[in-house]
């Protein structure tokens, strides 16, 4: 079954899922294997892996060392088009659909779309819409974008439902990491009833309590990197409370 398969059943089943988001500039990787071994126990759904920035040539290295421990599936979550390998399982194709970077909406696409037609990697495009998390983060200054405002939710589902006539598979409400203020439940909701496609939620969420918030809210997928980097035992409180959610 494909990733995408995987988690369109999930949401057909009203079940979510936790991603545990890894930048291989800050993972070291003598610390992988107490990452892995806490992320199977706690049953962590899928590994992002990648960054707004990546200054370290680490990408292929953080991949194959995971990829050796574990079958939890790896997908490629790429700041920029450098931050593509073969030995992920698959990569989210996101398009800036929240900015007007012309380079960011199709023109990188162009570039790697043959890379990728070659490769074993699963292609799933992904809508990003990127809302502003009360700090400047790395993805905003990086992708000469503005964020949507935290509190208008129009522009989110407008955009999202943009996103999803244009063919995009799945929508991703994205606060920046290390957010100060995540994507609001009212936002998350809002896009979550306008649209159809699995909606991914991330930036700034950083306790068990505010996942479960976003996935009752209505997010399928909820991403998070900073929290756990700082206190690892998150991975088991917030993988128990986005699995917490049971089908009504
Ligand atoms: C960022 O959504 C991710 O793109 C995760 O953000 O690092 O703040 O958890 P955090």
């Amino acid at each position: 079954m494909t990733i995408y398969q995987n988690m369109l059943n999930a949401k057909a089943n009203a079940e979510k899922r936790f991603a545990m988001l890894i930048d291989p500039d800050k993972v070291r990787l003598n610390h992988i294997d107490q990452i892995v071994q806490r992320a199977e126990l706690a049953g962590v759904d899928y590994f992002f892996v990648g960054g707004s920035l990546i200054v370290n040539n680490g990408l292929d290295d953080c991949l194959s060392e995971i990829k050796k421990r574990c079958s939890i599936p790896l997908i490629l979550f790429p700041g920029d088009s450098y931050q593509l390998s073969y030995r992920a399982d698959a990569i989210l194709f996101l398009s800036l659909i929240s900015g007007r970077n012309a380079e960011l909406l199709i023109g990188k696409h162009v570039i790697t779309a043959p890379y990728l037609k070659l490769s074993p990697l699963e292609v799933i495009s992904c809508g990003y819409l990127l809302i502003d998390g009360g700090v400047p983060t790395t993805v905003s200054y990086m992708s000469n974008t503005q964020p949507i405002p935290s509190d208008k939710d129009d522009i989110a589902i407008c955009t999202a439902l943009a996103g999803e006539m244009l063919g995009m598979k799945l929508m991703y409400l994205d606060a920046g990491s290390g957010a100060v203020i995540p994507v609001s439940e009212s936002m998350i909701e809002s896009v979550s009833q306008a649209t159809e496609v699995p909606l991914i939620v991330g930036g700034g969420i950083d306790s068990a309590e505010k996942a479960l918030r976003n996935v009752k809210a209505g997010a399928d997928i909820i991403v998070v990197g900073n929290a756990i980097e700082k206190d690892p035992g998150l991975i088991q409180d917030i993988a128990d409370a986005v699995h917490s959610v049971t089908p009504v």
